[in-house]
């Protein structure tokens, strides 16, 4: 069974529904799926907040009752939330449909990082054994799960706060766990590829996604995390797909209308996409321009499409991500990259920056 799929509105306010079409929305335009599921969740139990299509910039907000639906349309649609970044959102009431979301959505996926051709994206099949694998997971399943909206994560070394997408420095939670220590000490290889990258880890966040689940598109801090990424996975497979948004995605809303922004969104053409496969047991690098110039994305597919193979996900995937806390001020590490991935990188950090001061001014206020 695939996930629910939502029609667009045809145009006009359409029928009452549960489910709630919300343009200008979505992690494109730095809005995580968890931060609309709680603004929207002001109005009634949410059911989920699905991607409408692969824009990142419009989603559906599936409510239990009508009612909720009618109440959120009411106060949100048409004017400036300021706990959604200020943005102004465009919502219609959305029907379910019978049909099924596609397996996958037409991107080549490549099974090797010299074939995805990313420069600083690197995988390592095989990094750790089957027993090893295995060892990996009993010890995680021995610490406690934080529950999130759709997948439970559990942090160690600082936590990672999901609403103002940074760490807070002053609280060490400790060293990171020896069960990862055999990971740590592998990584050092990745020095033989680049040996300039940091294997001096500090953070690591533990994600177990369920099937069907992916990530929303995002940048990893980089005013929270310094350097490279790493992220093992284990037990189960997935698509990861990589986007490079072009420049009309980021206008500021200080400097576009909504309208400007909904007119690229609607262009198929407006990021590129490319797709690699990882196999429990491998481990990726995100590094330089795939670090910094590309938005990593999980798609949330219950089966993937790779090559002539529909692989599907296994009952669980659980990831290993591993990161360098920065503990100095922040400043952009340009290292060798090309003046556009600067820029993308530069504005996915303000966005992100904006929703802290947003949140801390809310916090205060
Ligand atoms: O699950 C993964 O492999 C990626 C995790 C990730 O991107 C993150 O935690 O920021």
């Amino acid at each position: 069974m695939g996930l629910p799929r939502f029609t667009r509105p045809k145009g006009g306010d359409g029928e009452s529904s549960p489910n709630l079409y919300v343009a200008n929305c979505g992690p494109a335009v730095g809005l995580s799926f968890d931060n609309i599921m709680s603004v929207f969740g002001t109005y009634g139990e949410v059911r989920g907040v699905y991607a409408a299509d692969e824009s990142g910039t419009r989603v559906i907000v599936s409510y239990h009752e009508d009612s909720s639906a009618q109440a959120a349309l009411r106060e949100l649609d048409g004017r400036p939330c300021s706990d959604l970044g200020g943005r102004s959102l465009h919502i219609r009431y959305s029907a379910q449909s019978l049909g099924k979301v596609k397996v996958n959505d037409a991107v080549p996926v490549s099974t090797s990082d010299s074939d995805l051709k990313i420069p600083g994206v690197y995988l390592v099949h095989d990094f750790v054994t089957a027993k090893e694998e295995e060892e990996l997971l009993a010890a995680v399943d021995c610490w406690p799960w934080q529950h999130l909206a759709k997948r439970r994560v559990q942090h160690y070394g600082y936590e990672f706060r999901y609403d103002i997408r940074n760490v807070n420095t002053k609280q060490y939670l400790g060293d990171l766990p020896s069960f990862v220590s055999p990971v740590l000490d592998r990584i050092k290889m990745f020095q033989k590829f680049d040996s300039s990258t940091d294997v001096c880890l500090d953070q690591l966040t533990v994600n177990e996604y369920p099937p069907g689940v992916g990530l929303s598109p995002h940048i990893d801090t980089h005013s929270a995390f310094e350097g490279s990424i790493f992220s093992l996975s284990l037990a189960g497979p997935c698509i990861m797909e990589f986007r490079q948004y072009s420049k009309g995605v980021w206008l500021s809303r200080h400097t576009s209308s909504c309208d400007t922004e909904e007119q690229i969104c609607d262009n198929s053409s407006n990021f590129l996409r490319r797709a690699i496969y990882l196999p429990p047991r491998s481990m990726l690098l995100l590094s330089g321009e795939g670090r910094y110039a590309w938005h990593h994305y999980i798609p949330h597919h219950k089966v993937d499409k790779v090559n002539d193979s529909e692989i599907r996900r296994g009952s669980r995937r659980v990831s290993l991500t591993l990161r360098k806390v920065r503990k100095a001020l922040w400043r952009v590490d340009t290292g060798n990259l090309s003046s556009k991935s600067i820029r993308s990188s530069l504005v996915a950090e303000l966005r992100s920056i904006s929703l802290i001061m947003e949140k801390s001014y809310c916090d205060d206020g």
